[in-house]
C-alpha cells in the first residue's frame, strides 16, 4: 500500500483528460499574445470571476508577486494578515523585489480581518508614514484551516480600502473551494476586489499554474511585470490545456475532498491529544493542535506508518484532501493517527 499524502492539494496529479489536452493543445509563442490555448485560457477565467481580463502565470507565488508588483511602487504600504500566505510563505519577495512595505494587522481565527483594524492602518497624508495602496485577503484562508470569507466580509473590508482610495487584492489560490462551500459563484467572492488570482495546481489538479483577473488596464500592467520577473513563457498552452479541463470538469468535485476532510476531522477530534473543532472544517484543509507530543514528532511518526502531514509551526499540524484521496484513504489516515498517539 502506497502512502497517502495529506501535505497540501499541491500534490494532486493530472488527470487522464488533462494529459490528452496536453498533447493535443493548439501552441504559439505567448509572448507574441499568439498561443490560443492560453488566450482561451485566460478568456474562461476572466469570464469565471467576473473580471474584464486575465494573465496565465507560472504560480501562485507568481500572481501574487505580480499584482503587488502592480498595484504598490516602492517605499508604498500593503495592508494584509498575519497569517496570510503572502506574508509567510512567499520569500518575501514584495519585500525584497518591490520594495514594499507589508503593514500586517491580526487575522481573526476565521481567517478575516476585522474593518475596524484595517480603518486604523489608514493614518492620514502625514510625511512620516508611507501612503497605503493595498489591502490584501486571502479565501480560504490556508493557515487558517481552510477558513471561508463570505461576499458581506469581502465587502466590508474593501468597503474600507476604497474608501481611502487603496485597491484590494484577493490571493484567492482555492477561490473555488470557497465558492463550493458557500454554494455561491467565485464572481460573488471577486466582485468587490480590484484584483484576485486563483490556483490550477491545488484542488483543481493541474500540473502547473495560475491566474491573475482584474481590469483590462490593470491585466495590461501586470503581463510587463510578468515579463520583469521572468515569467514571461511561449508555448505555454501545454500548461493552459489542462486548465480548461480543471474550470470544466474539476470545480463541482471540490465537494468531496470538503467531506473528506470533515470526516477526517471529526475522527480526529475523538482521540485524545489532538484538538481540533471539526465545525470550522469548511473545505480542504485541516488545522490540528497536538497537545499530547511535540508536533513534530507526531509528523515524523505518521510519515514512518505512511500518513504525511505538514508541520505549521508551533503544535500545529496540517492535513489537506484533495483529488486522488479517497474515503478509505481517510480511514486508513484516523487508523495510523491512532497507532502513533501515546497510550
Ligand atoms: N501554499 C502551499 C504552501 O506554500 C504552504 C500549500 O501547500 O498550501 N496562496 C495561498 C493561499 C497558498 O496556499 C499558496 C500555496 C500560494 C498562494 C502559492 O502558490 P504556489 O505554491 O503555486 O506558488
Amino acid at each position: 500500500m502506497g502512502s497517502i499524502d495529506l501535505r497540501s492539494d499541491t500534490v494532486t496529479l493530472p488527470t487522464p483528460e488533462m494529459r490528452h489536452a496536453m498533447a493535443e493543445a493548439a501552441l504559439g509563442d505567448d509572448v507574441f499574445g499568439e498561443d490560443p490555448t492560453v488566450n482561451r485560457l485566460e478568456q474562461m477565467a476572466a469570464e469565471r470571476l467576473g473580471k474584464e481580463a486575465a494573465l496565465f502565470t507560472a504560480s501562485g507565488t507568481m500572481s501574487n508577486l505580480v499584482a503587488l508588483l502592480t498595484f504598490c511602487g516602492r517605499g508604498d504600504e500593503m495592508v494584509l494578515g498575519s497569517e496570510s500566505h503572502i506574508f509567510n510563505n512567499e520569500a518575501g519577495g514584495a519585500a525584497a523585489l518591490g520594495g514594499v512595505h507589508p503593514r500586517t494587522v491580526p487575522n481573526t481565527a476565521a481567517g478575516w480581518l476585522e474593518p475596524e483594524a484595517v480603518e486604523a492602518c489608514f493614518r492620514g497624508p502625514n510625511i512620516h508614514y508611507p501612503p497605503v495602496r493595498l489591502v490584501c485577503l486571502e479565501n480560504t484562508h490556508n493557515r487558517c484551516g481552510g477558513a471561508v470569507l463570505s461576499p458581506e466580509q469581502t465587502r466590508a473590508v474593501a468597503a474600507v480600502a476604497h474608501r481611502h482610495g487603496a485597491a484590494v487584492y484577493l490571493d484567492g489560490a482555492r477561490i473555488f473551494n470557497a465558492a463550493v462551500a458557500l454554494g455561491c459563484d467565485a464572481r460573488d467572492l471577486a466582485r468587490e476586489v480590484d484584483a484576485v488570482s486563483f490556483c490550477l495546481s491545488k484542488g483543481l489538479a493541474c500540473p502547473a499554474g495560475s491566474l491573475l483577473c482584474g481590469s483590462r488596464d490593470f491585466i495590461a500592467r501586470a503581463r510587463r511585470n510578468r515579463k520583469m520577473v521572468g515569467g514571461g513563457m511561449r508555448q505555454a498552452g501545454v500548461l493552459a490545456a489542462p486548465g480548461i479541463v480543471a474550470l470544466e470538469t474539476m470545480v463541482n468535485r471540490l465537494a468531496e475532498d470538503h467531506e473528506n476532510a470533515r470526516v477526517l476531522a471529526q475522527g480526529l477530534c475523538d482521540l485524545p491529544g489532538l484538538e481540533v473543532d471539526p465545525r470550522t472544517v469548511r473545505t480542504n484543509i485541516v488545522a490540528v493542535a497536538v497537545t499530547c507530543l511535540p508536533a513534530a514528532e507526531l509528523q515524523a511518526r505518521l510519515e514512518q506508518r505512511g500518513l504525511r502531514a505538514s508541520y505549521l509551526g508551533g503544535r500545529r499540524l496540517r492535513l489537506v484532501t484533495h483529488y486522488g484521496i479517497e474515503r478509505e484513504d481517510i480511514r486508513r489516515a484516523l487508523q495510523i493517527v491512532r497507532e502513533c498517539l501515546p497510550g
